[in-house]
């Protein structure tokens, strides 16, 4: 049955970008804001415009590709992110943007014109892995964090946010929130295991779990490693080791759909023989249920206190992203399932496990996510994989839905734009 896009230039456009910063042994770096983003970027903007998109950039960098509808308005907006980990796999993201190009190209094709505007977004900074928080760029773009606040961020490798943002040529001038969004839809792999355990084809997403990340800096006494008796060590990567340790009996504790990670930690000196004298580690604690996320945290705070109390160091913490847990909007994703269900395709509800710039855009209008099966539920991994069937049968949602929101404009049924999708 299909719709009226293919996936055949999508395809051949995730690995095209999937060049851009490809890994030795497969996968691709495009941490935000580095040259490998920076050349991502052009390479997309250069798609969007060869489309006839009029692509804009606003200040946080966050690129906007607009097809115009027959009638001014607000966007059906269509985005996600190209910017990746430095592990990552070809599909995170970059699925989301690149088929939002594919809808516009099909349309272009068809010679479909449609009433309201299609925007294809890509959001600056969705990972967070470079700069924390993550979907920083469409928080900014939804006035959740300040602009001047969000360009002094300082990176991991102690780069300012701004500075790197111009110097790969992407410190837009577009005001921000210029483009208005009647509805934002965005199409993503699922980075889990449900879709492939149950051979669904599509996940209908109704909503985003909750976020709390932390830094954790923890400072003893470097001393040697053969003469200091223990009782006299104030030793910071032993504590990191038993706060890591007690992250997972606090989720072990709480069971259900609880996780946490402790993702990266850095001893220093770092040295076999030296006592760690300073530890910085992050946790990533997540749950769909917010006062749930809260007795977490509250449990985190205590067992880094009595950690540090026991190794005789000392703890600071420094909160790098907090978002609540995000439902979508119950009109917009019953008409993901009902579109996925006319095109023939098996359908499964639930929450994503990750984040996404959906649940920023969820703060200014109806939005709602497709996702497709990740081969073995992996992703943030280099051998992240959909396949091409599934990617197909994401497409079809997104075009059809797409369409359908903007109101084909060339036809006898021209009327009013379906975006306003209460009516519906
Ligand atoms: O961390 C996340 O959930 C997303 O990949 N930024
Ligand atoms: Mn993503
Ligand atoms: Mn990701």
């Amino acid at each position: 049955m299909g719709s009226f896009a293919k996936a055949e230039r999508l395809l051949a456009r995730l690995q095209a970008l999937g060049q851009v910063g490809a890994l030795p042994g497969g996968g691709v770096c495009r941490l935000a804001l580095t040259k490998e983003d920076g050349a991502g970027r052009d390479l997309v903007c250069s798609w969007m415009r060869a489309a006839g998109l009029n692509v804009v950039v606003d200040g946080i960098g966050n690129i906007f590709g607009t097809r115009a509808g027959t009638q001014p308005g607000p966007s059906v907006m269509i985005g996600s992110h190209i910017d990746t980990v430095a592990t990552g796999g070809i599909y995170d993201g970059n699925l989301g943007v690149l088929a939002g190009l594919e809808v516009v190209e099909a349309l272009n094709d068809a010679r479909i014109a449609t009433l309201s505007p299609i925007t294809v977004a890509a959001f600056t900074n969705e990972e967070g892995a470079r700069f924390a928080p993550d979907m920083l760029g469409s928080l900014v773009h939804v006035g959740g964090l300040d602009l001047g606040h969000a360009l002094d961020t300082v990176s991991i490798d102690g780069a300012r946010l701004g500075d790197e943002l111009t110097a790969i040529g992407y410190a837009g001038t577009a005001p921000l929130g210029a483009i208005k969004a009647a509805a934002y839809l965005e199409y993503h792999i699922e980075q889990g295991p449900v879709l492939e355990a149950e051979a669904i084809d599509i996940g209908v997403v109704e909503g985003v779990q909750g976020i709390s990340w932390t830094e954790v800096t923890l400072s003893g006494r470097s001393s040697h490693a053969g003469a200091t008796p223990m009782r006299l060590r104030q030793d910071a990567g032993l504590a990191a080791a038993r706060i890591s340790a007690g992250v997972a009996e606090i989720v072990r504790a709480l069971g259900g759909d609880m996780v946490g990670t402790v993702g990266s930690m850095k001893l220093s000196p770092g040295l076999v023989n030296v006592i760690a004298e300073k530890a910085v580690m992050t946790i990533d604690l997540r749950h769909p249920d917010e006062a749930t996320l809260k007795v977490a945290e509250a449990k985190l705070a205590d067992l880094i206190a009595s950690v540090a109390a026991a190794e005789k160091v000392t703890a600071a913490t420094r909160v790098l992203a907090r978002f609540e847990p995000v439902g979508f909007d119950h009109a917009l994703v019953g008409r993901v399932e009902a579109s996925a269900k006319a095109l023939g395709l098996s359908t499964r509800r639930l929450h994503s496990g990750a984040g996404h710039d959906a649940q920023m855009l969820a703060r200014t209008c109806p939005a709602a996510m497709v996702f497709v099966p990740s081969v073995d539920g992996l992703s943030h991994n280099v051998r992240e994989l959909t396949q091409p069937r599934d990617i197909a049968n994401g497409l079809d949602v997104l075009a059809t839905l797409a369409l359908d929101l903007a109101g084909r404009a060339n036809t006898a049924m021209a009327g009013q734009p379906h975006t306003n999708i209460k009516e519906s």
